[in-house]
């Protein structure tokens, strides 16, 4: 080992389920002359732009791996549309301008399969981020997460920096937020499912449990974050999904998580609740051009691993 530290990677938004996930990966692949920060809104709110500069100037990264944003659900998203547009993009401005002024060799930030057009043909691909408006139930949050591939084309324009971004699928797995109102489907039904074990009462799945969704483990996620930050050499951004195969409705994920926790009570679907966009089918063509043989965690696996984990940390789990 030479002693100089050849790699700081700086990740925000480290403690949250894809942070987390990050941290296990880099810990099972332990490298000498790297050296990883992860980072809580408690080292600094990134919306502020000192604390933001100070987080910088503390750690000096060679690599930002830009986790950091309001997340949530599609219930936070109706009721919160502006507080995701607005913080979203103080954030993700922050991060990225510190990262130009602190001559970051690389910056991988995250969006999100809602970011694509509502009205559009189906699978979608990176080529149709901009092509139309997002689904209204998550426009704030989706634009302004748009407009961080807005952002990495200009910098790279005008600065010649090297900003790119991963498209990501609907995520589960452990320290996700299992929180009812705030969190996304797959924890909200696990933490539903574990107190009508609990209780003995029925289970109520929101919506119709007709809408389609893929789904990514976090731990896949994180291999496919530390490849992209490595080897990916573009700016336009790479869709990290399941094959259009594996796609499955709310109400087969909603069996899954009963079959986990072996319920056998009653489960109930709320339709006067919204069920949201109805797909957002996305292909995994450009990613195997460039990882054939990687595997996806199959969903009944991550689902059971999910459960399980929630039943052993109950006590502590964001709910
Ligand atoms: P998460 O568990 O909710 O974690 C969010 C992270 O952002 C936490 O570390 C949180 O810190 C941090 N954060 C929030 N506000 C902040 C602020 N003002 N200043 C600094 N840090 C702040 O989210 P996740 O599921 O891991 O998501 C990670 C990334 O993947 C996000 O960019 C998200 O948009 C994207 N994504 C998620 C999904 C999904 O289904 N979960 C799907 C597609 C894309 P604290 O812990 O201190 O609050
Ligand atoms: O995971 P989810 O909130 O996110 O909801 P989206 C997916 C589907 O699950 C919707 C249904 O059709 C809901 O009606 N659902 C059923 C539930 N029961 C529940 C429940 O207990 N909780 C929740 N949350 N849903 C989000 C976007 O959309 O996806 C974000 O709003 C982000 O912007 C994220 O992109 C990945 O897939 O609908």
């Amino acid at each position: 080992m030479s002693g100089k530290t050849e790699m700081v990677v700086l990740v925000t938004g480290g403690s949250g389920g894809v942070g987390h996930a990050i941290q296990t990966i880099v810990e099972q692949n332990k490298c000498t002359d790297e050296k990883w920060i992860f980072l809580s809104s408690k080292d600094a709110d990134l919306s502020i732009e000192a604390e933001t500069r100070a987080v910088f100037e503390k750690y000096r990264p060679t690599h930002v791996i830009h986790l950091a944003a309001m997340v949530g659900g599609l219930y936070r998203n109706l009721k919160y549309s502006c507080d995701f547009l607005r913080l979203n993009l103080l954030m993700n401005g922050n991060v990225l301008e510190m990262s130009r002024l602190y001559n970051v060799k690389k910056v991988v930030s995250c969006l999100s399969t809602c970011i694509f057009p509502d009205k559009t043909t189906f699978p979608l691909d990176e080529t149709m981020i901009h092509d139309g408006p997002p689904h209204y139930s998550n426009y704030g949050y989706s634009m302004a997460k748009r407009m961080i591939d807005v952002m990495n084309h200009c910098y790279h324009r005008q600065y010649g920096c090297n900003y790119t971004a991963v498209i990501p699928t609907n995520l589960y797995g452990p320290y996700d937020n299992f929180n009812l109102e705030d969190g996304h489907v797959l924890p909200g039904l696990i933490n539903k499912v574990y107190t009508a074990k609990k209780n003995g009462t029925p289970v109520t799945v929101w919506g119709t449990g007709r809408p389609l969704r893929q789904f990514v483990h976090f731990l896949d996620l994180a291999k496919l974050i530390i490849w992209t930050l490595r080897e990916y050499k573009e700016i336009s951004p790479i869709l990290l999904s399941v094959d259009e195969e594996d796609e499955i409705t709310i109400k087969e994920l909603a069996e899954m998580v009963v079959e986990a926790f072996d319920f056998k009570g009653e489960v109930i679907y709320d339709t006067s609740k919204s069920d949201g966009q109805f797909k957002k089918t996305a292909s995994n063509d450009k990613l195997k051009k460039y990882l054939p043989d990687f595997e996806f965690t199959p969903i009944r696996q991550g689902i059971k691993e999910t459960v399980d984990w929630f039943i052993k940390n109950y006590e502590t789990a964001r709910k």
